[in-house]
């Protein structure tokens, strides 16, 4: 596996741990895969079959195939066991006393003050926070130290490192938020991207807009940065929600007068079905979902992408940088098997600044309707 890097403030932070983790988890399973295959092995070479007789010698085999299958097994309860442990499960304990007593408070249950619910049955609320953050307990309980009914500490920067290592939801909490300095002057867009074309794999925002026939109303744009595309598509009338998982994104957008959204692109989108017209990514696939061997990640991540779009919405793919050959065809079979009618699809290659040529994926897709 590789490492997930996401930019976040001004550092860059990167799953090391879930990388180490995993790493071991390979290693551990090629051990035992491994052993079981030399087991079988040897129990398979070091027993020839002298032909006279054959029964004795067949029990002895079936002794180690059944000694092998109880290996296997074996192995697979510790991997199971190991993957449980990873994952968080079982390992965050509300009545944690090494956690601050707030997030104890937050966690622990709520009956409700008017007894059991009628319609869900219900009788008490539960607050949960992520399995994932078990991973941070430390982390989090640096968000949950605080003075409840005073201002809360300065630590947008540590809610970005916990929702980015999946510790999301995060806890709520009894603390002021700290007098906001005032919004930042909005800054104008520098460059003209979508108004006038650079390469052929830029398309003009009226071209996608006018593909959608005049029924683009609301769109989401995944990992977009500080809402560029949400101002160009505001100017044409066309609500933009972006999503960002840099702390330092939410005023620059907000006083560009677009909607910030702070989540982690691993996460279900906090999205009603077939909600929106467009979907709009650059960056999106890859900070959502890479994983070199694999592309359950990635599908994971289209399939929210495809729920959140109603039928007859465009996903606009924009300027996807292939890493390489293999990614290109992942990217391109995994949209393909979707279905969707291409109302767009190119690629080229750009030459970057250091004199390397890319290749880029751009495409509008048309979600089908589905019987
Ligand atoms: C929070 O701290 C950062 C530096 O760590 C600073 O730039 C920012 O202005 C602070 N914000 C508030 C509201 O105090
Ligand atoms: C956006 O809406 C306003 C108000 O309804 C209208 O005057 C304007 O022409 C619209 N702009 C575009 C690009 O449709
Ligand atoms: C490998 C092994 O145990 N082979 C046995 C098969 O059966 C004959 C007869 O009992 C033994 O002499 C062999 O050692």
């Amino acid at each position: 596996m590789g490492s997930v890097s996401l930019k976040i403030g001004d550092g860059t932070a990167r799953f090391r741990r879930a990388t180490l983790w995993s790493s071991a988890l390979h290693l551990l399973m090629l051990a035992s895969v491994l052993a079981t295959n030399l087991f079988a092995f040897y129990a398979f070479t070091s027993t020839p079959l002298p032909a006279s007789q054959p029964s004795k010698n067949l029990s002895l085999i079936s002794e180690h195939v059944a000694l092998i299958l109880r290996e296997i097994d074996a192995s697979e309860r510790r991997l199971h066991q190991i993957q449980r442990e990873l994952s968080g499960y079982n390992s965050l304990d509300p009545l944690n006393p090494s956690f601050p007593s707030d997030l104890r408070l937050f966690l622990s249950r709520h009956p409700l003050p008017l007894g059991k619910d009628s319609k869900s049955g219900i009788t008490q609320m539960i607050s949960s926070v992520s399995h994932s953050c078990s991973r941070s307990t430390d982390l989090l309980s640096s968000f949950s130290s605080y003075k409840p009914w005073s201002k809360c500490p300065n630590d947008s920067l540590l809610v970005t490192k916990l929702i980015v290592r999946g510790c999301d939801p995060l806890p709520r909490r009894r603390c002021l938020t700290r007098p906001s300095t005032s919004l930042p002057a909005p800054t104008p867009i520098a460059h003209q991207i979508w108004l006038k074309l650079r390469g052929k794999n830029d398309f003009l925002i009226d071209d996608v807009l006018k593909m959608g026939k005049g029924a683009i109303r609301t769109g989401l744009d995944i990992s977009g940065g500080v809402g560029d595309f949400a101002v160009r598509m505001a100017e044409r009338n066309v609500t933009i929600v972006t999503t960002s998982s840099d702390s330092d994104s939410g005023a620059m957008m907000a006083s560009r007068g677009v909607f910030p959204l702070l989540m982690s692109t691993a996460g279900r989108f906090p999205f009603y079905d077939s909600v929106f017209d467009l979907v709009h990514t650059t960056k999106g696939l890859d900070e959502g979902a890479v994983d070199k061997t694999k592309s359950e990640g990635m599908e994971f991540l289209m399939f929210d992408i495809d729920r959140v779009l109603r039928t007859g919405g465009l996903f606009w793919l924009d300027n996807y940088h292939c890493v390489d050959d293999e990614r290109k065809r992942v990217v391109t079979r995994l949209i393909e098997s979707f279905g969707y009618k291409k109302l767009k699809w190119v690629v080229g290659e750009k030459v970057d600044g250091a004199g390397r040529s890319r290749v880029y994926l751009s495409a509008v897709l048309q979600k089908p309707a589905r019987g």
